[in-house]
């Protein structure tokens, strides 16, 4: 069975970042109402929103107060609503940011399960008492520090895998999954079109024995929550998983299974990073690392499950800067980016301004830095020794705020983003990357994007054809076909400021699918790539 969610492009919008509308810094529901004839333009067909729901905006709405409210600086659930009716008429489909992994503290459960020991709304989360006047085991948070906070009132500790601010849910407890599944009908209900679901790998936790990701129970949980909400109405729903193998999204995605449509898995994120170590260690990427990453994903979920495709989202560098080279070859490198990422079968998600080649924005000091992932390792590695030039050097390579600078929409003071101050700065050369330069010039970033989402939905082979990559390159050359019913299609990238020869595979060379080169593509037997060149042609 075919799903619409496998033939639409998803764009993610990080509700704060996105426009505001009334001067307060803060982007708003408005805002993105405002924006949709712009993503109806680049031809989205489903929209990501990051929570917008109340919150105390520990962790920017991660961290959830009342998840049936709608957060006072983002705008009213009349807007809310307004917003699914707006998008659903220029054939956008809602998907809402589900966040149940855990709470805020000032959601009313853990308001209530502070209070006593015997309060009914206690094991609703994770209760355990010290052990030798200490933490209950090693666990720690990966917002840094352990993850158990002690509760002086009650003499417990509880349960954190992200901050202090965002106690774990019991989802042992029968009461917690009841109430979760009503919150998620109570959206169903407004007509929203899925659900991207935070880390939700954790639910399954066995705390006791320092188990986080994928628990014993975690599969039974998602089918539950299947037959109890979405299941029957083919809403897109994905799973952030980050420790997912393929064997694992096979389990989430299989549709036999009865659980999500896909999950994002992270593996080729961490491909600059050194093996075993954190997010914040790097190497240089490797190309022929990724092709075989890209390359197992595509052939193990050939038959079974479905992937999801990504370069950026909200926790991410900006992949022009990460992967590309956004000093010389910035709009190139970045069509490559995007052209070789949307031919790959799968679910394209696209982040904010990664259609305009937004780039990482540069802090000299910590002051500068909002994201509490950053700011709490800044605290944790100055105690230990480490000099604020060393953690600045790795916060303004990694660290989250670098996707979360406002949208730059034209050169505008504030980049037309707010008539106010921004609740964090705009990138500085918003004067030259910015939506209305992008939409008055023919050879933008801006419509590559519009022409790969054009070309999957007039083009069958980009969405079923199957995979196989050419391996007969250089290690900087990334190449691959797409077949379906009797068409191929060839992909060919020089992903790397070098040029190198390419030699095509056998079969007649037809017409071009599209193209980042200003020239015609050459037809020799064998041509030199150019740095950054990417292209796709018919392939007799
Ligand atoms: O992210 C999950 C997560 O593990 C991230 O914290 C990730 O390790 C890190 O950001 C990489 O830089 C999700 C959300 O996407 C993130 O924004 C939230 O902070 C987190 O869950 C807690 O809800
Ligand atoms: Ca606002």
């Amino acid at each position: 069975m075919q799903h619409w969610w496998q033939e639409v492009v998803v764009y993610q919008v990080y509700p704060r970042s996105f426009q505001d509308s009334n001067g307060d810094g803060i982007g708003d529901l408005k805002g993105i109402i405002r924006r949709l004839d712009y993503l109806e333009k680049l031809g989205i067909g489903a929209l990501w929103l990051s929570p917008v729901y109340q919150s105390p905006n520990d962790d920017n709405g991660y961290d959830i107060s009342d998840y049936r409210g709608i957060m006072e600086e983002f705008g009213t659930m009349a807007e809310m609503e307004q917003l699914i009716q707006e998008a659903k008429k220029r054939g956008i489909r809602i998907i809402l940011d589900l966040v149940v992994n855990h709470t805020s503290d000032e959601h009313k459960w853990f308001v209530e399960a502070k209070k006593a020991k015997d309060n009914p709304f206690r094991e609703y989360y994770i209760w355990r008492d010290p052990i030798n006047d200490s933490y209950p085991n090693e666990l720690t948070s990966i917002f840094s520090g352990p993850a158990w906070q002690f509760d002086e009132a009650t003499q417990q500790y509880y349960l954190h895998l992200f901050s202090k601010k965002q106690p774990d849910l019991n989802w042992a407890n029968e009461n917690v999954r009841d109430a979760i599944y009503d919150m998620m009908n109570f959206w169903i209900d407004k007509g929203i079109g899925g659900f991207r679901m935070d880390v939700i790998d954790l639910i399954g936790k066995v705390p006791d024995q320092e188990i986080t990701a994928n628990g014993p129970k975690l599969h039974d949980y998602l089918q539950e929550m299947n037959h109890t909400t979405f299941g029957k109405k083919d809403l897109l729903t994905v799973g952030e998983t980050w420790g997912a193998t393929p064997e694992l999204a096979k389990l989430y995605s299989d549709p036999a299974r009865d659980e999500l449509s896909m999950v994002f898995q992270f593996e080729h994120i961490s491909l600059d990073e050194v093996p075993g170590q954190s997010k914040w260690s790097s190497r240089p990427l490797q190309i022929n690392e990724l092709k075989s990453v890209f390359s197992k994903w595509q052939t193990e979920l050939k038959n079974t499950g479905w992937n999801s495709l990504f370069w950026n989202n909200h926790d991410l560098p900006r992949i022009v800067s990460r992967w590309g080279n956004d000093r010389d070859y910035r709009e190139k490198s970045a069509k490559l980016l995007a052209i070789l990422l949307h031919c790959l079968k799968g679910t394209p998600y696209i982040y904010q301004g990664e259609e305009i080649g937004m780039t990482n924005h540069t802090v000299t000091d910590i002051s500068e830095v909002q994201d509490i992932e950053s700011r709490n390792m800044y605290f944790e590695k100055t105690a230990e020794g480490h000099t604020k030039e060393q953690l600045l050097t790795l916060i303004n390579q990694k660290g989250r705020d670098n996707g979360r600078t406002p949208m730059q929409w034209d050169s505008s003071p504030q980049a037309g983003f707010t008539t106010g101050t921004p609740w964090l700065a705009v990138v500085s050369n918003y004067e030259k990357i910015n939506v209305q330069q992008a939409l008055e010039n023919p050879a933008s970033l801006f419509y590559t994007y519009q022409k790969l989402i054009q070309l999957r939905k007039s083009s069958p082979i980009m969405v079923w054809g199957d995979y196989e990559l050419l391996t007969e390159t250089h290690e900087e050359v990334f190449s691959y076909l797409r077949t379906y019913q009797g068409k191929r299609w060839l992909i060919v990238t020089n992903f790397s400021n070098n040029p190198h020869a390419f030699t095509y595979p056998e079969g007649e060379i037809g017409s071009t699918i599209i193209s980042n080169l200003t020239t015609m593509i050459p037809r020799e037997k064998t041509i030199t790539l150019a740095p950054w060149d990417a292209f796709v042609v018919e392939l007799g």
